[in-house]
Protein backbone atom coordinates (compact mmCIF):
# COMPACT_ATOMS: atom_id res chain seq x y z
CA UNK A 1 0.00 0.00 0.00
CA UNK A 2 1.46 3.39 -0.88
CA UNK A 3 0.65 5.99 1.65
CA UNK A 4 0.84 9.38 1.44
CA UNK A 5 1.63 12.34 3.82
CA UNK A 6 1.32 16.00 4.18
CA UNK A 7 0.82 19.42 5.37
CA UNK A 8 -1.59 21.83 3.34
CA UNK A 9 -1.25 25.46 4.61
CA UNK A 10 -4.57 27.37 4.95
CA UNK A 11 -4.00 31.17 4.47
CA UNK A 12 -5.86 33.93 4.10
CA UNK A 13 -7.39 37.02 5.64
CA UNK A 14 -8.83 37.40 9.09
CA UNK A 15 -12.21 35.56 9.41
CA UNK A 16 -11.75 33.89 6.18
CA UNK A 17 -12.80 30.45 7.97
CA UNK A 18 -9.40 28.89 8.32
CA UNK A 19 -10.41 27.42 11.36
CA UNK A 20 -13.46 26.40 10.97
CA UNK A 21 -12.68 24.43 7.98
CA UNK A 22 -9.70 23.13 9.81
CA UNK A 23 -12.22 21.72 12.40
CA UNK A 24 -14.25 20.45 9.20
CA UNK A 25 -11.58 18.39 7.90
CA UNK A 26 -10.54 17.42 11.30
CA UNK A 27 -13.98 16.16 12.34
CA UNK A 28 -13.49 17.81 15.84
CA UNK A 29 -12.88 21.41 17.31
CA UNK A 30 -9.15 21.66 17.87
CA UNK A 31 -8.93 25.33 16.50
CA UNK A 32 -11.21 28.40 18.17
CA UNK A 33 -13.45 29.85 15.86
CA UNK A 34 -15.03 33.21 16.71
CA UNK A 35 -17.05 35.64 14.67
CA UNK A 36 -14.17 38.27 15.47
CA UNK A 37 -11.28 38.88 13.05
CA UNK A 38 -7.82 37.81 14.64
CA UNK A 39 -8.98 35.18 16.35
CA UNK A 40 -6.25 32.64 15.97
CA UNK A 41 -2.52 33.66 17.21
CA UNK A 42 -0.27 30.65 16.12
CA UNK A 43 -0.33 27.64 13.54
CA UNK A 44 -2.47 24.96 14.71
CA UNK A 45 -2.06 21.25 13.36
CA UNK A 46 -5.35 19.32 12.92
CA UNK A 47 -4.62 15.85 11.34
CA UNK A 48 -7.24 14.03 8.86
CA UNK A 49 -7.62 10.83 6.76
CA UNK A 50 -8.29 10.54 3.55
CA UNK A 51 -7.99 7.27 1.93
CA UNK A 52 -4.52 5.86 2.18
CA UNK A 53 -3.40 9.89 2.92
CA UNK A 54 -2.65 11.50 5.88
CA UNK A 55 -3.52 15.20 5.46
CA UNK A 56 -2.05 17.45 8.52
CA UNK A 57 -3.91 21.01 8.22
CA UNK A 58 -2.44 24.12 9.54
CA UNK A 59 -4.54 26.53 10.37
CA UNK A 60 -2.90 30.17 10.75
CA UNK A 61 -3.55 33.43 11.69
CA UNK A 62 -5.38 35.96 9.32
CA UNK A 63 -3.17 37.69 7.10
CA UNK A 64 -3.50 41.60 7.90
CA UNK A 65 -0.93 44.69 7.84
CA UNK A 66 0.34 44.34 11.40
CA UNK A 67 0.64 47.13 13.68
CA UNK A 68 1.90 45.68 16.87
CA UNK A 69 4.62 43.32 17.96
CA UNK A 70 2.19 40.79 18.62
CA UNK A 71 0.38 40.92 14.66
CA UNK A 72 4.01 40.91 13.49
CA UNK A 73 4.77 37.56 15.23
CA UNK A 74 0.99 36.59 14.29
CA UNK A 75 1.67 37.26 10.57
CA UNK A 76 5.43 35.72 10.21
CA UNK A 77 3.62 32.47 11.45
CA UNK A 78 1.02 32.55 9.00
CA UNK A 79 3.74 33.29 6.37
CA UNK A 80 6.31 30.47 7.55
CA UNK A 81 3.22 27.87 7.76
CA UNK A 82 2.54 28.67 4.10
CA UNK A 83 6.69 28.60 3.54
CA UNK A 84 6.80 24.83 5.16
CA UNK A 85 3.67 23.45 3.74
CA UNK A 86 3.72 20.90 0.60
CA UNK A 87 0.10 22.42 -0.40
CA UNK A 88 -1.07 25.96 0.16
CA UNK A 89 -4.79 26.76 0.13
CA UNK A 90 -5.84 30.35 0.11
CA UNK A 91 -9.26 31.32 1.43
CA UNK A 92 -11.69 34.09 0.40
CA UNK A 93 -14.67 34.92 1.61
CA UNK A 94 -17.00 34.76 -1.25
CA UNK A 95 -19.37 37.97 -0.45
CA UNK A 96 -16.05 40.04 0.23
CA UNK A 97 -14.63 38.90 -2.55
CA UNK A 98 -11.48 40.92 -3.97
CA UNK A 99 -10.41 42.93 -0.97
CA UNK A 100 -7.19 45.42 -0.67
CA UNK A 101 -6.01 42.51 2.03
CA UNK A 102 -6.32 39.95 -0.63
CA UNK A 103 -4.53 41.58 -3.61
CA UNK A 104 -1.62 42.09 -0.89
CA UNK A 105 -1.67 38.00 -0.09
CA UNK A 106 -2.12 37.43 -4.14
CA UNK A 107 1.29 39.46 -4.71
CA UNK A 108 3.37 38.14 -1.92
CA UNK A 109 1.89 34.23 -2.97
CA UNK A 110 4.12 34.72 -6.10
CA UNK A 111 7.33 35.01 -4.66
CA UNK A 112 6.58 32.28 -2.32
CA UNK A 113 5.04 29.67 -4.75
CA UNK A 114 8.51 27.64 -5.41
CA UNK A 115 6.93 25.46 -7.43
CA UNK A 116 4.56 24.33 -4.84
CA UNK A 117 0.24 23.63 -5.75
CA UNK A 118 -1.61 26.25 -4.55
CA UNK A 119 -5.36 25.49 -4.69
CA UNK A 120 -8.30 28.71 -4.21
CA UNK A 121 -11.10 28.16 -1.71
CA UNK A 122 -13.99 30.35 -2.09
CA UNK A 123 -15.53 30.11 1.09
CA UNK A 124 -18.79 30.99 2.50
CA UNK A 125 -20.94 30.26 -0.63
CA UNK A 126 -23.87 29.99 1.33
CA UNK A 127 -23.81 33.89 1.79
CA UNK A 128 -23.75 34.79 -2.00
CA UNK A 129 -25.87 33.56 -5.21
CA UNK A 130 -23.86 31.17 -8.22
CA UNK A 131 -23.48 34.11 -10.39
CA UNK A 132 -21.09 36.06 -8.19
CA UNK A 133 -19.00 32.64 -7.49
CA UNK A 134 -18.54 32.55 -11.57
CA UNK A 135 -17.22 36.09 -11.69
CA UNK A 136 -15.13 35.92 -8.75
CA UNK A 137 -13.23 32.57 -9.92
CA UNK A 138 -12.65 33.81 -12.99
CA UNK A 139 -11.11 37.59 -11.92
CA UNK A 140 -9.07 35.40 -9.30
CA UNK A 141 -7.83 32.81 -11.40
CA UNK A 142 -7.06 35.62 -13.88
CA UNK A 143 -5.02 37.05 -11.31
CA UNK A 144 -2.99 33.95 -9.81
CA UNK A 145 -2.22 30.73 -11.82
CA UNK A 146 -4.29 28.66 -8.90
CA UNK A 147 -3.85 24.93 -9.67
CA UNK A 148 -7.70 24.18 -8.43
CA UNK A 149 -10.45 26.55 -7.09
CA UNK A 150 -13.13 25.16 -4.74
CA UNK A 151 -16.63 26.38 -3.98
CA UNK A 152 -17.10 25.33 0.16
CA UNK A 153 -18.94 26.14 3.16
CA UNK A 154 -16.39 25.37 5.72
CA UNK A 155 -19.28 25.78 8.37
CA UNK A 156 -21.84 23.77 6.62
CA UNK A 157 -19.60 21.60 5.20
CA UNK A 158 -20.15 21.62 1.14
CA UNK A 159 -17.62 21.19 -0.90
CA UNK A 160 -15.09 19.93 1.53
CA UNK A 161 -15.06 16.09 0.44
CA UNK A 162 -14.05 17.42 -2.78
CA UNK A 163 -11.35 19.65 -1.66
CA UNK A 164 -10.06 17.08 0.69
CA UNK A 165 -9.92 14.32 -1.88
CA UNK A 166 -8.17 16.69 -4.31
CA UNK A 167 -5.22 17.63 -1.34
CA UNK A 168 -5.36 13.88 -0.47
CA UNK A 169 -3.70 13.07 -3.87
CA UNK A 170 -1.45 16.05 -4.15
CA UNK A 171 0.36 15.21 -1.12
CA UNK A 172 3.67 13.25 -1.76
CA UNK A 173 4.26 9.46 -1.23
CA UNK A 174 5.73 8.63 2.80
CA UNK A 175 4.44 7.80 5.59
CA UNK A 176 1.90 8.93 7.62
CA UNK A 177 3.77 11.87 10.06
CA UNK A 178 1.13 11.28 13.24
CA UNK A 179 -0.25 8.30 14.82
CA UNK A 180 -3.94 7.28 13.41
CA UNK A 181 -5.61 8.24 16.14
CA UNK A 182 -4.29 11.37 16.58
CA UNK A 183 -6.18 14.74 15.49
CA UNK A 184 -4.18 17.78 16.62
CA UNK A 185 -0.35 18.21 18.65
CA UNK A 186 -0.93 21.22 20.32
CA UNK A 187 -0.10 20.27 23.90
CA UNK A 188 -3.53 20.11 25.94
CA UNK A 189 -2.50 22.57 28.22
CA UNK A 190 -2.54 25.54 25.16
CA UNK A 191 -5.45 23.87 23.89
CA UNK A 192 -7.15 24.61 26.87
CA UNK A 193 -6.07 28.24 27.29
CA UNK A 194 -7.02 28.76 24.11
CA UNK A 195 -10.84 27.11 24.51
CA UNK A 196 -10.88 30.35 27.78
CA UNK A 197 -9.48 32.64 25.03
CA UNK A 198 -11.95 31.75 22.66
CA UNK A 199 -14.78 32.22 25.55
CA UNK A 200 -13.16 36.09 26.74
CA UNK A 201 -13.58 37.01 22.42
CA UNK A 202 -17.19 35.60 22.56
CA UNK A 203 -18.25 38.07 25.43
CA UNK A 204 -16.02 40.98 25.01
CA UNK A 205 -16.45 43.92 23.58
CA UNK A 206 -14.08 46.05 21.21
CA UNK A 207 -10.73 46.20 21.72
CA UNK A 208 -10.70 44.17 24.93
CA UNK A 209 -10.17 40.38 22.87
CA UNK A 210 -6.63 41.87 21.10
CA UNK A 211 -5.33 43.13 24.91
CA UNK A 212 -5.33 39.68 26.73
CA UNK A 213 -3.93 36.12 26.79
CA UNK A 214 -4.31 33.12 28.59
CA UNK A 215 -2.22 30.88 29.68
CA UNK A 216 -2.61 27.37 31.73
CA UNK A 217 -0.38 27.87 34.34
CA UNK A 218 -0.66 24.65 36.33
CA UNK A 219 -2.44 21.05 34.89
CA UNK A 220 -2.67 18.61 37.85
CA UNK A 221 -4.41 14.65 37.61
CA UNK A 222 -6.22 13.94 40.77
CA UNK A 223 -6.92 10.41 41.90
CA UNK A 224 -10.42 10.20 41.01
CA UNK A 225 -9.52 10.92 37.45
CA UNK A 226 -10.38 14.74 37.35
CA UNK A 227 -8.13 17.70 36.28
CA UNK A 228 -7.22 20.54 38.06
CA UNK A 229 -6.48 23.71 35.65
CA UNK A 230 -5.24 26.58 36.99
CA UNK A 231 -5.16 30.07 34.12
CA UNK A 232 -4.07 32.88 34.35
CA UNK A 233 -6.21 35.96 32.26
CA UNK A 234 -3.38 39.01 31.71
CA UNK A 235 -4.76 41.87 30.66
CA UNK A 236 -3.02 45.41 30.29
CA UNK A 237 -5.09 47.78 32.71
CA UNK A 238 -6.68 47.70 36.08
CA UNK A 239 -9.82 48.82 33.86
CA UNK A 240 -9.77 45.85 32.01
CA UNK A 241 -9.69 43.76 35.07
CA UNK A 242 -13.05 45.23 36.20
CA UNK A 243 -14.54 44.56 32.69
CA UNK A 244 -13.00 40.60 32.61
CA UNK A 245 -14.60 40.11 36.15
CA UNK A 246 -17.87 41.88 35.43
CA UNK A 247 -20.32 43.54 37.67
CA UNK A 248 -19.87 41.01 40.59
CA UNK A 249 -17.91 38.37 39.08
CA UNK A 250 -20.55 37.20 36.47
CA UNK A 251 -18.67 37.72 33.20
CA UNK A 252 -15.99 35.76 34.54
CA UNK A 253 -17.84 32.88 35.93
CA UNK A 254 -19.82 32.42 32.67
CA UNK A 255 -16.47 32.38 30.70
CA UNK A 256 -15.34 29.89 33.32
CA UNK A 257 -18.23 27.90 32.97
CA UNK A 258 -18.14 27.57 29.46
CA UNK A 259 -14.83 26.83 29.09
CA UNK A 260 -15.35 24.15 31.68
CA UNK A 261 -18.23 22.78 29.48
CA UNK A 262 -16.01 22.73 26.49
CA UNK A 263 -12.89 21.57 28.05
CA UNK A 264 -15.20 18.37 30.13
CA UNK A 265 -16.10 17.34 26.81
CA UNK A 266 -12.58 17.29 25.09
CA UNK A 267 -11.21 15.54 27.86
CA UNK A 268 -14.19 12.86 28.55
CA UNK A 269 -13.41 13.51 32.30
CA UNK A 270 -14.41 15.89 34.82
CA UNK A 271 -12.76 19.00 35.44
CA UNK A 272 -12.21 21.94 37.68
CA UNK A 273 -11.20 24.78 36.00
CA UNK A 274 -9.62 28.04 37.75
CA UNK A 275 -9.11 31.53 35.95
CA UNK A 276 -6.92 34.18 37.89
CA UNK A 277 -7.03 37.62 36.12
CA UNK A 278 -3.68 39.69 36.45
CA UNK A 279 -2.50 43.06 35.20
CA UNK A 280 0.55 42.89 32.92
CA UNK A 281 1.15 46.36 31.36
CA UNK A 282 3.05 45.05 29.23
CA UNK A 283 2.46 41.54 28.31
CA UNK A 284 2.96 42.43 24.79
CA UNK A 285 6.25 42.50 24.77
CA UNK A 286 7.11 39.66 27.14
CA UNK A 287 9.00 37.11 25.62
CA UNK A 288 7.70 35.04 27.75
CA UNK A 289 3.78 35.20 26.92
CA UNK A 290 4.98 34.90 22.81
CA UNK A 291 6.39 31.14 23.79
CA UNK A 292 3.63 30.80 25.66
CA UNK A 293 1.73 31.03 22.06
CA UNK A 294 3.41 29.09 20.33
CA UNK A 295 5.02 32.18 18.63
CA UNK A 296 8.45 33.67 18.09
CA UNK A 297 9.05 36.81 20.00
CA UNK A 298 12.12 37.93 17.88
CA UNK A 299 9.46 37.92 14.68
CA UNK A 300 7.84 41.21 16.11
CA UNK A 301 11.06 42.64 16.01
CA UNK A 302 9.72 45.88 13.18
N1 LIG B 1 -21.88 31.75 6.70
C1 LIG B 1 -20.71 31.13 6.88
N2 LIG B 1 -19.94 31.51 7.90
C2 LIG B 1 -18.76 30.87 8.05
C3 LIG B 1 -18.32 29.84 7.18
N3 LIG B 1 -17.09 29.44 7.57
C4 LIG B 1 -16.77 30.18 8.65
N4 LIG B 1 -17.76 31.03 8.96
C5 LIG B 1 -17.81 32.01 10.07
O1 LIG B 1 -16.82 32.98 9.86
C6 LIG B 1 -16.31 33.45 11.13
C7 LIG B 1 -14.80 33.33 11.16
O2 LIG B 1 -14.43 31.97 11.13
P1 LIG B 1 -12.99 31.48 11.59
O3 LIG B 1 -12.89 30.03 11.23
O4 LIG B 1 -12.73 31.87 13.00
O5 LIG B 1 -12.07 32.35 10.62
P2 LIG B 1 -10.46 32.40 10.56
O6 LIG B 1 -10.09 32.53 9.13
O7 LIG B 1 -9.89 31.26 11.29
O8 LIG B 1 -10.19 33.77 11.31
P3 LIG B 1 -8.84 34.28 12.08
O9 LIG B 1 -8.42 33.21 13.03
O10 LIG B 1 -9.27 35.52 12.76
O11 LIG B 1 -7.82 34.54 11.01
C8 LIG B 1 -17.00 32.59 12.19
O12 LIG B 1 -18.09 33.33 12.70
C9 LIG B 1 -17.47 31.39 11.41
O13 LIG B 1 -18.60 30.77 11.99
C10 LIG B 1 -19.20 29.45 6.12
O14 LIG B 1 -18.92 28.57 5.32
N5 LIG B 1 -20.37 30.15 6.01
MG1 LIG C 1 -8.68 31.22 12.91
Amino acid sequence: MTTRAGFVALIGEPNAGKSTLTNQMVGAKVSIVTHKVQTTRTRIRGVALEGDSQLVFVDTPGLFRPRRRLDRAMVAAAWGGAADADVIVLMIEAHRGITEGVEVILERLEQIESGRKIALAINKIDRVKSEVLLSLTKDLNDRFPFAETFMISAEKGHGCNMLRQWLAQELPEGPWLYPEDQIADLPMRMIAAEMTREKLTLRLHQELPYQLTVETESWEERKDGSARVDQIIYVMRDGHKGIVLGNKGETIKAVSKAAREELTEFLDRKVHLFLQVKVRPNWLEESERYSEMGLDFKDGNV
